[in-house]
């Protein structure tokens, strides 16, 4: 086939083999991960994997955030990198609705945005509906899944009844609100007599979780079990119940896995936790951004893993790897 092409057919194709690639390839590539906030362990480890990523393709992945998880503190760090003009910024946004106007100003300067742990809008990215539609990919954690989950590890260790209930961090964030409705979604279809108690919103303040157990336990002295939803409402809710006396007596199912929680799975404080791998986010955030700036089609979402970890396998060396960088 090659043999028969005439020298400007072959001069033609190789100017076009040359021009596909070029995008980011003739030059630095540069992506902004926008964390939830800087210094929670969950996103220092999805940083760690994004940096992965980065050594892989020789590009640089800088971070840059607020140090709570606030849409108010979000926005103007994601104006200054818009500003800044890196090639592609992942983010994970602090609330579904807050955030779609500020990174509509990201899409408007040309930056891809890709969403990573958390989305906006419904989620749903490029099917041409909902006023968030326009990020190229959403790559998280199932939390929906997950709260499914943490609902069957309490139902089991509370025995099948009781009181329960999930100290949350506050509506309007999406891998929250999730794996609330999946654990309520889960005990409704599965465990009728589990009830599940008002949810308590602690801002992703630790302390005011625990002494928001403290208020739920004098109300309720038959309270089994507290599903903290997120690693600072699972803190909490252990020192909590610690704090109570009441280690062994209560369940606690966390989700996210710092080295805190995973001591106090060693001590029988925490009964499961969830972990989530936010390293692969990071990983697969960086190489989906730079699959797009290459001019690969990506996938709208991708979807990562989970470990549970409990006394059966937390002095597991296969475990170690899923707890979160400090
Ligand atoms: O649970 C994670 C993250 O998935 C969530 O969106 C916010 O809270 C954490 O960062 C843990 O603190």
């Amino acid at each position: 086939m090659l043999k028969t092409m005439t020298l400007a057919a072959m001069t033609a194709l190789g100017a076009l083999t040359l021009a596909v690639p070029a995008t980011a390839q003739d030059k630095d590539v540069t992506i902004t991960l926008v964390p939830g906030l800087t210094t929670d362990a969950f996103y220092i480890t999805m940083n760690r994997g994004a940096q992965a990523a980065a050594e892989a393709l020789g590009i640089t992945v800088d971070f840059q955030g607020a140090e709570e998880f606030d849409p108010v503190l979000q926005t103007p760090v994601l104006d200054a990198v818009i500003a800044r003009g890196p090639d592609a910024i992942l983010i994970a946004p602090t609330d579904t609705t807050q955030l779609i106007e500020p990174l509509r100003r990201a899409d408007e300067a040309g930056i891809p945005v890709i969403t990573v742990d958390t989305f906006i809008g419904d989620g749903k990215y490029q099917d041409g509906s909902g006023d968030g539609d326009f990020p190229v990919s959403y790559i998280a954690s199932d939390n929906v899944g997950g709260g499914r989950m943490a609902a069957r590890f309490m139902a089991d260790a509370i025995g099948g009844k009781g009181s329960v209930y999930v100290s949350n961090v506050r509506p309007g964030i999406s891998t929250t609100d999730q794996r609330e409705e999946g654990f309520k979604a889960e005990m409704a279809e599965n465990y009728p007599d589990v009830t599940v108690l008002d949810t308590q919103y602690n801002e992703n303040d630790a302390s005011l979780a625990a002494s928001q157990f403290n208020a739920v336990f004098a109300r309720d002295q038959e309270i089994k079990g507290v599903f903290g939803a997120n690693l600072f409402s699972a803190i909490g809710a252990a020192n909590g119940v610690q704090g109570a006396d009441k280690s062994g007596d209560i369940t606690v199912i966390a989700f996210d896995a710092p080295q805190s929680i995973v001591d106090n799975i060693s001590s029988g404080l925490v009964d499961a936790a969830i972990a989530q791998h936010p390293a692969e986010i990071g990983y697969y955030g960086v190489m989906t951004a730079y699959a797009h700036l290459t001019g690969q089609s990506v996938p709208p979402a991708i979807g990562t893993g989970f470990t549970v970890i409990n006394a059966d396998n937390v002095d597991d060396e296969a475990t170690k790897k899923f707890i979160y960088s400090e």
